[in-house]
């Protein structure tokens, strides 16, 4: 675990690369909104979770829960490089028979805390989580990623205010703002507004921070220890597909299945940067 910086960094690069390679092995997944959230999942998995990647099942422990689902080769390239399996077994993402499947399983990936990926479902099942860890009197926290594109459900909004009203403090939604969803922008599909206005109207303690910022991600996580009584919201304000950039540049990067030769200059570009940083959040 640290809070240091520039280890974030390299860490948020390495769970690029892996979900990249992931995809790279199957020729083809979900590779914007894998991209977006490896910042986050940077913070949580290098600075803040407090986890036992040799006991999953480890029933104090922090808790994250992905509901946006697709997002499945940035949570095992995070999980692997935590040590909860070997990296390489996430070359396999999608393949029959694998561990990796394109969208979160609790019961076949170790460290997945909850099966995810019919959008929506995954926001009730986390906060049922939060709630039922504080009636067992566990001192642990659940942290929540939800797409930006999924918040055109119902369900999330009822799961929030619930959370509200049961004054659910271990529990922190990030919303992956990252401005697109399947088939495009989500301000033309169904403009939601403000995102930060409406939780904070929910109830929640509300941050929106540049999501593609590992400081920036990792003060708004802690600067929700110190409110009480109250669900918190991290709104990312996040590019789809951020830090390949052709991947950023592609108007349709919800799923990609890019030649060969391409995706294999995207992973070295990604394996040079890397290379040029020091230290690392797994290194120490
Ligand atoms: C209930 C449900 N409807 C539709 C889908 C198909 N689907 C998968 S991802 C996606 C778009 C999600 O957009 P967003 O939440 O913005 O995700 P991100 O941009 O982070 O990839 C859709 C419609 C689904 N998985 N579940
Ligand atoms: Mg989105």
């Amino acid at each position: 675990m640290t809070k240091d910086i520039g280890a974030l960094k390299k860490l948020a690069t390495q769970i690029r690369l892996g979900a990249v390679e992931a995809i790279q092995a199957r020729g083809f997944g979900h590779i914007g909104g894998s991209l977006s959230v490896a910042d986050t999942l940077a913070v949580l998995y290098g600075a803040i979770l407090r986890v036992d990647p040799k006991n999953p099942a480890w029933p104090e422990r922090d808790k994250m829960v992905c509901s946006k689902g697709h997002a499945g080769p940035a949570i095992y390239a995070a999980l692997g490089l935590k040590g909860y399996f070997p990296y390489e077994e996430i070359l396999t993402l999608n393949q029959p028979g694998t561990k990796f499947p394109s969208h979160c399983d609790r019961k076949k990936t170790p460290g997945v805390d909850m099966t995810t990926g019919s959008l929506g479902q995954g926001t009730s099942l986390a906060v049922g989580m939060a709630l039922g860890d504080r009636l067992k009197g566990r001192d642990s926290r659940m942290y929540l990623i939800v797409g930006d594109g999924e918040l055109n459900e119902g369900q999330p909004w009822e799961a929030f205010m619930f959370a509200a009203a049961q004054k659910l403090d271990n529990l922190t939604v990030f919303i992956d703002w990252n401005k697109k969803q399947l088939d495009g922008f989500v301000a033309d599909i169904n403009h939601p507004r403000s995102f930060a206005a409406k939780m904070e109207a929910f109830g929640f303690h509300t941050q929106e921070v540049n999501g593609n910022c590992v400081e920036a991600v990792l003060d708004a996580v802690l600067a929700c220890e110190h409110v009480k009584g109250k669900p918190h919201a991290i709104v990312l304000d996040t590019i789809k597909g951020a830090g390949v950039k052709e991947v950023e540049e592609t108007f349709s990067n919800h799923s990609m299945a890019p030649k060969p030769e391409v995706i294999a200059r995207w992973a070295q570009g990604l394996r040079d940067e890397i290379k040029a940083m020091e230290g690392g959040a797994f290194d120490a």
